[in-house]
């Protein structure tokens, strides 16, 4: 399955951009990432807080509902397994819900995922990339710097979260902003799940 271009894809090399909205401006004193939901104590973290956290490289494929996948993407960020560590859940939390800006809204997007399938290092809330002359450098704005979610390849890329800021933790599936808009909530680009 992995390196196999799924159903109706083509393959690209560049990285494209594509979201709705204004481009985040990230301000260290104003960010923060909060876990919360279904959890004995939600917690809200600082931006230091954050990047203290262990560290995780992985490639990961991308694949884009308008068609686009690139390949093999070297990306640095911290595992959603490492930020689960940060609070206890409540039994039976079965998907989450992961925030980002949209238009200066800190909640305004999300996109929901069911969370035994983001246990891996390629489940990832990235803030480095080795870019197109292979060398480790910051992701820009507009993919969604100072974090962004990049999901398993398993999903479609609206699933990333960018300018993520925040987990919720839910025992039903709930729609994100795409979601609500008619995408499929499961998403897998190698059954085409794009509508329903
Ligand atoms: N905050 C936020 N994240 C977002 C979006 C958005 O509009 N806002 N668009 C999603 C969609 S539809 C896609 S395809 C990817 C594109 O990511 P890229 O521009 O880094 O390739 O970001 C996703 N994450
Ligand atoms: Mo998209």
């Amino acid at each position: 399955m992995e390196n196999k271009l799924p159903p109706g894809q083509f393959e690209t090399e560049k990285w494209p951009v594509l979201h709705q909205g204004e481009v985040y401006e990230f301000d260290e004193a104003s960010w923060s990432f909060k876990l919360f939901g279904e959890v004995e104590a939600e917690k809200t973290l600082t931006y230091s807080e954050v990047m203290k956290l262990p560290k995780t490289i992985s490639s990961i494929d991308m694949h884009c509902v308008t068609t686009w996948s690139k390949f093999g993407t070297a990306f640095e960020g911290i595992a959603m397994r490492e930020l689960i560590k940060k609070v206890e859940l409540h039994p039976h939390v079965n998907y989450v819900k992961i925030y980002g800006y949209y238009n200066g809204d800190p909640f305004g997007y999300s996109a929901n995922l069911p969370l035994k399938d983001l246990m891996g290092d390629d489940a990832l809330f990235v803030y480095r990339w080795k870019d197109d002359n292979n060398e480790w450098s910051d992701i820009s704005p507009k993919h969604g710097y100072p974090l962004r979610f990049i999901p398993p390849a398993s999903f479609y890329l609206w699933k990333g979260s960018k300018w993520a800021t925040g987990i919720q933790f839910m025992k039903e599936d709930e729609e994100g902003f795409w979601e609500e808009l008619g995408y499929s909530m499961t998403a897998n680009p190698y059954k085409e799940e794009r509508y329903r």
